[in-house]
């Protein structure tokens, strides 16, 4: 299953309590104190994997509890640290922090109260959740001068305990935008070595898939295939467009279109309906730099269309067949060139 949004409770390690001990040696009646510090409590860190595509793996775990420090002991021996926590995250999840008190903990914060905490990026990227507490200190740490014994020793800290909402925004250089069965997945797998299911019937593809590309000069790019999107997504029709969240990040989108017009549809309808409901969802995401792929150019009624199609728009638009494999070299350099242009802040 894909998860893209989660809940996840962290609570970090308990810190060892510290120790009441004194000396006891041979020829020495009375030893001074020698009870050790306490160990730290573990730590709750998530970190980034570029190998893992969605948040699973903590739907079903969402507590995530770090070990407790040990105790500390006689002879000044200080007791061991708890080992961290280490959960890992997928490229492009967003950290809201939920504010709660430790009493609340348990209960679920209104997700409207989050704020952004950490925007997990780069692979190996590290972010606290939660703090192990710190040791309490052990009785050698309270001799004075007015008291040579002290039985005095500190508790263990307690550790933080956080409520946290993760939202997976993936993060890719490009984002296919079309209807069911325009050819989005196959484009896809035209270009890059990913291997998205094809089928002729809608909605084949259900969550993001990502693939990379080799472009001209060894120059890669990320490249996002999203389910399709259709009229009436803004308001749950279809698979609704909550998964648009996956090319918020892009720099370019490409509309796929069915040049063809296979099944009834029409080209310039769907794109203008495209169009509509991209920015339904997000008025930024439509200011977006595009441009328009004409799929399907094999079938017969794609060439006329297209010359419609050319009349009614003025945009760069890119005629292509994912399925021949035609024009697929030049799409990948129209890409690397409007990416380039980008990065340039053309
Ligand atoms: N003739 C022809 N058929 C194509 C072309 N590209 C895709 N198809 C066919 O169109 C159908 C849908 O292709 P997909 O790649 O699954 O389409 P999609 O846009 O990913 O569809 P969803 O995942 O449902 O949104 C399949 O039967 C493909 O073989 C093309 O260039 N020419
Ligand atoms: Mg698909």
């Amino acid at each position: 299953m894909f998860i893209d949004r989660v809940r996840v409770w962290a609570k970090a390690g308990k810190g060892g309590d510290g120790c009441s001990s004194f000396r006891r040696e041979k020829y020495v009646p009375k030893g001074g104190p020698d009870g050790g510090d306490g160990g730290k409590g573990g730590d709750v860190v998530i970190e980034v994997d570029p190998q893992l595509n969605n948040l699973q793996h903590l739907k079903y775990q969402p507590h995530q509890y770090a070990g407790k420090g040990s105790n500390g002991q006689g002879s000044m021996k200080t007791g061991k640290s708890a080992r961290e926590l280490l959960i890992k995250v997928p490229p492009g999840t967003l950290v809201y922090y939920l504010p709660t008190t430790d009493e609340n903990f348990e209960r679920s914060v209104d997700l409207e109260l989050g704020e952004v905490a950490a925007d997990m990026i780069e692979p190996g990227q590290r972010f606290v959740l939660a703090a192990g507490g710190r040791g309490g200190r052990g009785n050698i740490h309270f001799k004075s001068s007015v008291n040579q014994a002290p039985r005095r020793r500190e508790l263990g800290f307690p550790g933080e305990m956080k409520q946290y909402y993760f939202e997976l925004k993936s993060i890719a250089d490009v984002g296919l935008v079309g209807f069911p069965n325009a050819g989005k997945s196959s484009l896809l797998t035209a270009i890059s070595h990913a291997h998205p299911k094809i089928a002729p019937y809608p909605f084949t593809t259900l969550n993001p898939i990502i693939g990379q590309v080799e472009g001209a000069n060894y120059k890669r790019f990320n490249v996002a295939d999203i389910p399709g999107l259709i009229e009436g997504a803004h308001e749950g029709v279809g698979l609704g467009h909550d998964f648009l969240r996956h090319i918020e990040r892009c720099k370019l989108l490409v509309f796929v279109l069915d040049m063809a017009g296979s099944e009834g549809r029409d080209p310039v309808e769907d794109y203008r309906k495209l169009r509509t409901e991209l920015k339904l969802y997000d008025e930024t995401l439509a200011e977006r730099p595009f441009i328009i792929v004409a799929n399907k150019m094999d079938l017969p009624e794609a060439a006329e269309n297209l010359k419609n199609f050319k009349k009614k728009f003025r945009q760069k638009i890119v005629p292509v067949s994912a399925l021949q494999k035609e024009e697929i070299e030049t799409l990948k350099t129209v890409l690397a060139e409007r990416l380039a242009e980008h990065q340039a802040g053309i």
